[in-house]
């Protein structure tokens, strides 16, 4: 199989990452508004979907039904399937013309999500990351990390219905949170963390910053 690791791209690909309602969705405009103001392509998506049939994947995975649980080694598969299919149809080709690609998760959540907080060997996860991603990995991610009560209120307050994730214990979302410290940790050259407690304005304001400095390191 293909090593995409050196394929000639111009396109830049930067992920947002963190529990949920840490503000990923909020500040992943502002990140494409700085990066349009330069006059890059920018291309929003998201994980899991950003394709038709990678968004019918997701629905699958959210949907909370009732009388029929999803194994672990399914999730995680669809997941992937979900993946190989953003990745194919509009992630590779939008960073081969030249576009700056910026998503809301990706590989990191499936470390936290599959891995912290279902207890998924890393190993196993490593072992489809390589098989579907063939060497390609973000540019840069930006970490949106808070205390797990803090972000859950978050969610409380916006009273939308719960989907499958959203049902789970808080002691699953501090394993979650734990798992993409420990990422971020391992890899500080590609993650920038940002406390997401603090006022938006705070909150954009330090993305703004990192956004700057990583782009004169580029
Ligand atoms: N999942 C997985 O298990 N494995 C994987 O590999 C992948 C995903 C890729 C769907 O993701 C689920 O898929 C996800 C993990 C799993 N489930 N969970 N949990 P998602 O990204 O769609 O789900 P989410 O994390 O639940 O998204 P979210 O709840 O929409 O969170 P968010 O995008 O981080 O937050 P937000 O919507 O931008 O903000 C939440 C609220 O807080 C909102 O009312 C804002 O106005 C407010 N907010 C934002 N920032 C601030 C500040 N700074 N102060 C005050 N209020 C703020």
């Amino acid at each position: 199989m293909q090593d995409d690791r050196h394929a000639p791209s111009h396109g830049r690909f930067i992920t947002l990452e963190g529990g949920e309602g840490v503000g990923k969705s909020t500040n992943l405009g502002l990140v494409c508004e700085v990066l349009e103001k330069r006059g890059l392509e920018v291309v929003r998506t998201r994980e899991p979907g950003g394709t038709a049939r990678s968004e019918a994947i997701r629905r699958l995975l959210l949907d909370p039904v009732e009388q029929e649980p999803l194994g672990v080694d399914a999730e995680l598969l669809l997941i992937f399937a979900a993946r190989a299919q953003h990745l194919e149809q509009l992630i590779r080709p939008a960073l081969a013309r030249g576009a700056w690609v910026v998503c809301d998760r990706f590989t990191d959540a499936t470390f936290a999500y599959q891995g912290g907080g279902r207890g998924i060997d890393s190993a196993r996860i490593a072992t489809l990351e390589t098989l579907v991603q063939r060497g390609l990995q973000p540019d840069l991610t930006l970490l949106l990390d808070m205390p797990v009560s803090a972000a859950q209120q978050r969610v409380n307050t916006r009273g939308n219905e719960r989907d499958r994730f959203e049902q789970e214990r808080a002691d699953f979302f501090t394993a979650v949170r734990e798992a993409y410290l420990k990422r971020a940790e391992a890899d500080p050259e590609r993650f920038v963390i940002i406390d997401a407690a603090q006022p938006l304005q705070d909150v954009q304001q330090y993305i703004k910053n990192a956004l700057q400095s990583w782009w004169a390191s580029c």
